[in-house]
């Protein structure tokens, strides 16, 4: 008899591993396999085992969010084939006439589905900088039904407070959502903090080798679980097998892959921080950062997403990204490969050019996907490029 992978028996790790899978029955295989089938036989009309059609639910998917919602400390998960589809879905939960209040800075292409899509569907949007909880509080209307958070958020790293957000929200009948993409479970668990809805893009830490664009939503309620699983079935977004599969895998790495990371990020951080050409570091993990009491207090690691500003704007912006070596200049974030790239003019180019002045994404800044290559290389790297700035 397997375990049941409860979080208050199992560590992190072990659930990483195991939890929503089981031998495969008819042949003992360790691995979920890939179930390729749209459709499954039925015995009767209405009598089958579980699955009738792939875009309502395919096996392997169903191991994969069993086990990305037990690491999130959520009952039901659901997976998309992207970050976006996720949002997209999550989104439909409101209709025509609700308000919802979202950070002031997210990724470029979150407030761009908001804006540019979402709002046409008439749902009002307030872009507040929720590090205030007083901020939000002011914000909310009699017809606020959601709040968007995105903590640490892309790219200015300002924190939002889990905890007292959600509270506030909750008192009000306001579904809290948190994008979770930059910590994932191992650093930060919003449910656990009392929001309702975590997301994911699992394009990045979760599947975390660049290999796979994807999505999940992860809850605890079952009402708002039996909603999303409408909307993923009438909407069509949920993920493949394969995907599920790869993700799935990837997931049995991640405490090692974050522990990594996080060491990498600190050491990078503060590197940066004592360079002459450097004006600037946003990292939660250090002092100077504004919240960093909040992030000691809500996560668990500070992770391997560093912000800084050089020195000389875009001509040096421009030279420094064009020198670097083991760095790729690509957007995403969160694979072992360390990447780097400039906001303005990539990740957050449809974010309003007034918006991103407002947010300090300018022409200086610079975000670093800090990977799991060896640390002397590269601080190395990052020396040459910046001697070359
Ligand atoms: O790219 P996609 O899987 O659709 O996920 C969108 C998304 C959602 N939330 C956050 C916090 C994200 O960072 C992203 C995607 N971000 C990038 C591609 C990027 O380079 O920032």
């Amino acid at each position: 008899m397997k375990a049941d992978w409860n979080q208050k028996e199992f560590g992190f790790e072990t659930r990483a591993i195991h939890a929503g899978q089981k031998p495969d029955p008819t042949t003992g295989a360790i691995m979920t396999p890939i179930y390729l089938s749209s459709t499954f036989v039925q015995e009767s009309p209405g009598v089958h085992k579980g699955y009738e059609y792939s875009r309502t639910s395919n096996p392997t998917r169903k191991a994969y969010e069993d086990c990305l919602a037990n690491l999130e400390s959520g009952k039901f998960g659901f997976a998309f084939t992207s970050g976006c589809a996720a949002s997209t879905t999550a989104l439909h939960l409101l209709k025509a006439g609700d308000h919802v209040i979202a950070s002031d800075d997210m990724y470029g292409g979150s407030f761009r589905l908001m804006d540019k899509v979402i709002r046409h569907n008439g749902i009002e949007f307030s872009f507040v900088d929720l590090t205030s909880v007083e901020a939000f509080k002011s914000a909310i209307r009699p017809n606020t039904k959601m709040v968007w958070i995105e903590t640490p958020t892309n790219p200015t790293m300002k924190l939002v407070d889990i905890k007292r957000t959600a509270q506030a929200a909750r008192a009000k009948n306001i579904l809290s959502l948190v994008d979770n993409t930059f910590m994932s479970p191992y650093f930060q668990r919003p449910l656990e903090l009392g929001a309702d809805i975590v997301l994911h893009s699992t394009t990045k830490y979760i599947n975390g080798h660049s290999d796979i664009v994807g999505g999940a939503l992860i809850v605890n309620d079952q009402e708002l679980a039996n909603k999303l699983a409408f909307l993923s079935n009438s909407m069509g977004g949920a993920c493949s097998a394969f995907d599920a599969f790869v993700s799935m895998r990837s997931l049995k790495t991640l405490a090692l892959r974050m522990r990594q990371h996080d060491q990498n990020g600190r050491a990078i951080a503060e590197f940066l921080s004592k360079n002459a050409k450097v004006e600037r570091v946003v990292y939660p993990g250090l002092p100077s950062h504004p919240q960093h009491a909040l992030a000691k207090e809500q996560m668990h690691g500070f992770g391997g997403m560093i912000t800084f500003y050089i020195k000389g704007g875009l001509p040096a912006a421009r030279m420094f990204l064009e020198s670097v070596r083991v760095f790729s200049l690509a957007e995403s974030l969160g694979g072992v490969e360390s990447l780097i790239e400039h906001p303005a003019i990539m990740t957050h180019a449809s974010v309003p050019p007034e918006n991103r002045k407002a947010l300090g994404i300018d022409d200086g800044m610079i975000r670093l996907s800090v990977g799991v290559e060896n640390l002397e290389d590269l601080l190395r790297d990052l020396t040459q490029a910046l001697d070359k700035a």
